[in-house]
């Protein structure tokens, strides 16, 4: 078998490893390179997508032109390279997050299927009438609403666990919660809204204690930190590849083996089968039970090559960068008289979610554009936490490898613009 995708064009990223360049990291993204009404880009809004760096563009373009075919069923070469490309994207997937083993690395569409996937398979399963789940205050629409799907059909229970005005989770009653009747704990990684880096490993002994495994929901988190699911020894753990860079319509389910096997097929169709007749069927083998008819092939692929930008740029490296870009955002932010930023956890990664007295998060947004500048603005499918701190909507700052002081200080001077148009 020839080998299967190569990577096109090399990143500046690669040139220097374990170096922090951020002005060659910034060439790496071409869409970086345009205006917006004149001005030059300023993108921070890499909690809703992340844009791609050319080397994951080139790897899905040379894939289609090059080697792209169906995977797990053919014998012909184009076959074969497709599928060593898809899968040499679960060997890297499996390291970037250390699992134990490819059996455990699950391709879906996203953070949300992946969720879903749990809830219906796990949930069907596992959770009884009168049982609970718990998840928290700050979750994502999309860890909230599998769960209330589930427990509607189960005659079972969403628990809630509250967080404080800082917005960090009040863990004395996440932990009071936990009872003889909790299936699970499905929890944010990094919340979306907030920016909050919750407790997870803490939460996790705390539900282990009661032998009540957990759900991390890693969509926040993946693109920011080293994870290490052996470490944090979560039971799942889900994040989205195209927040991490990569294509989208493409995600990662991790489980563990053990729940995995337990756990009866999501969904129905090809690959997933081992054999079928009228009468039987009989389900592949992990992890293919789990991934029915033909997957996003290039998507995965895309996947494959956004890993391995990551990784030789180093998530320690790019945790370093933010987290000092965080710090300089919030204090330039706070300096600006009517900015209020909604959450202030003491551990936050990438997020700086804020309000301006007297001026809806729209305008905000839409004033920024003007400015060349792209920020989310709305509730960010977190209704709860806009609940929780009394506010219709923020508009979101979000911060990703590429950005750097410049950026801030652009997104300083777009506030204060937003401030004299309404003036
Ligand atoms: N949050 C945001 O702007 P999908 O859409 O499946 O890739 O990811 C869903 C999801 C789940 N959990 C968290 C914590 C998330 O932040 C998201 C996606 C984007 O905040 C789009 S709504």
């Amino acid at each position: 078998m020839t080998s299967p995708v190569k990577s096109v064009t090399l990143p500046a990223a690669q040139a220097k490893e374990n170096s922090f360049d951020i002005d060659r990291i910034r060439g790496d993204f071409p869409i970086l390179k345009q205006k917006i009404h004149g001005k030059p880009l300023v993108y921070l809004d890499s909690a809703a997508s992340a844009p791609k760096p050319q080397v994951v563009i080139d790897t899905v373009s040379r894939f289609y032109s090059e080697d792209y075919s169906n995977i797990h069923r053919g014998v012909y070469e184009l076959s074969q390279r497709s599928t060593k490309a898809y899968e040499d994207t679960r060997v890297k997937t499996r390291r970037f997050l250390n699992a134990a083993s490819e059996r455990e690395i699950i391709f879906v569409r996203g953070t949300t299927e992946a969720i879903n996937l749990v809830a219906q398979s796990y949930g069907r399963t596992y959770v009884k009438e009168g049982d609970e789940i718990v998840i928290s205050a700050m979750e994502h629409h999309s860890n909230i609403v599998p769960w209330q799907i589930l427990v509607n059909e189960r005659k079972a229970q969403l628990r809630v666990a509250p967080m404080d005005e800082r917005g960090e989770l009040k863990l004395d009653e996440l932990e009071r919660l936990l009872n003889g009747k909790t299936r699970l704990v499905a929890l944010a990684h990094v919340s979306n809204a907030l920016g909050t880096v919750n407790p997870v490993g803490r939460i996790i002994e705390m539900a282990h204690q009661r032998s009540i495994p957990v759900l991390l929901d890693g969509a926040q988190a993946a693109p920011h930190m080293r994870i290490d699911v052996r470490e944090l020894d979560c039971d799942f753990y889900c994040f989205s590849g195209h927040k991490l860079f990569g294509p989208s319509g493409v995600g990662v389910l991790y489980g563990k083996e053990s729940f995995l096997e337990s756990m009866p097929p999501y969904e129905g169709g090809g690959d997933m089968i081992r054999s079928v007749t009228f009468e039987k069927t009989t389900y592949n083998r992990l992890p293919y039970k789990f991934e029915a008819g033909t997957p996003n092939i290039a998507g995965v692929v895309g996947l494959g090559a956004a890993i391995d930008y990551i990784n030789r740029i180093g998530a320690d490296n790019l945790e370093r960068h933010e987290h000092e870009l965080l710090a300089y955002g919030t204090e330039q932010l706070l300096s600006i008289k009517g900015v209020q930023i909604v959450g202030q956890a003491r551990h936050k990664a990438s997020v700086l979610s804020f309000v301006l007295e007297g001026i809806h998060p729209h305008d905000i947004g839409t004033i920024l554009d003007q400015e060349g500048i792209a920020v989310r603005t709305g509730h960010h499918c977190a209704q709860p936490v806009m609940d929780f701190f009394g506010v219709p909507a923020t508009a979101r700052a979000s911060l990703a490898l590429f950005n750097n002081k410049d950026d801030i200080d652009a997104l300083v001077r777009g506030i204060n613009r937003v401030k004299e148009v309404f003036a």
